[in-house]
């Protein structure tokens, strides 16, 4: 019984920024899982090269093509699964940016823009899928935090309170949408191999602190993201309401 409680095969998940990075491990694990996986960006080129990728895995993938911080961008996307009778059982709200730069020398619009990016379209995307989870009685909604969901690291502010806002609106999703059986929860993924994060592991400094300050003494690789995603994807979470799950080899246990 235990190992068909993490199988997604029959189900449809979309992964917001899911061409490359830890969106695109996010797609990979739930496919392996069973899921037919809907991959978004904003750049057709890349998600069809990802997309093909994909396919000749043997995985089942589609394309869904909008920008996420675009409020009718979002709702036609979604009246466009409606025509097709797409039913998104899963929503992986993974879309992120990074803007490092010291509070002091930012500029609004750029702090604007990673709030936008970050936190608000896991609001918007989330709201149009929730609102056709509700009449089923049933969906996962799993938000991509951060460290930085619960510690802040200098020069990295509006990323810290986008991530610190997914933490709670992952609480509000929760407080609202458990009534309807819809299961919102979060990952908080550690200092991971990415492209984002290429600037800091191509740094001495920076990547011998995050060996020294992590329990597992490494930076993790975003394939060891997916058994919480398919977990927190699957009905072994059913009962799993408003958590946010650190995927970080221990960083943020430990001083
Ligand atoms: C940074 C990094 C972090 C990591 C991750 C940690 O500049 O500190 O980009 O934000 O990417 O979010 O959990």
């Amino acid at each position: 019984m235990s190992i068909e409680l993490f199988d997604l095969t029959g189900k449809t998940a979309l992964i917001t920024g899911s061409s490359r990075g830890l969106g695109r491990a996010f797609a990979e694990g739930l496919a392996a899982a069973g899921a037919r996986v809907i991959l978004n960006g904003v750049n057709e080129e890349r998600l069809a090269v990802a997309a093909q990728e994909m396919t000749e895995a043997g995985y089942r993938v589609d394309v869904a093509a909008f920008d996420v911080t675009d409020d009718a961008g979002v709702r036609e996307a979604f009246e466009h699964f409606d025509r097709d009778g797409v039913a998104i059982d899963i929503l992986i709200n993974n879309a992120g940016i990074q803007f490092r730069k010291a509070m002091l020398e930012l500029e609004t619009a750029d702090w604007q823009r990673v709030l936008d990016v970050n936190l608000t379209s896991a609001f918007v995307v989330g709201r149009e899928a929730a609102k056709r989870m509700v009449p089923r009685g049933k969906g996962k909604i799993v938000n991509i935090g951060s460290l930085t969901s619960e510690l802040a690291r200098a020069t990295v502010a509006p990323y810290t309170v986008a991530k610190g806002g997914i933490k709670m609106l992952t609480k509000a999703m929760a407080a609202e949408w458990g009534q309807h059986g819809i299961q919102a929860n979060a990952i908080g993924p550690g200092y991971m191999l990415t492209d984002m994060n290429e600037a800091l592991t191509s740094n001495p400094e920076f990547d011998g602190w995050v060996k020294g300050r992590t329990p597992a003494g490494r930076w993790g690789n975003p394939e060891e993201l997916a058994g919480t995603a398919i977990y927190l994807s699957s009905a072994a979470s059913d009962y799993v309401n408003g958590h946010i799950v650190y995927v970080d080899g221990g960083m943020i246990s430990v001083l």
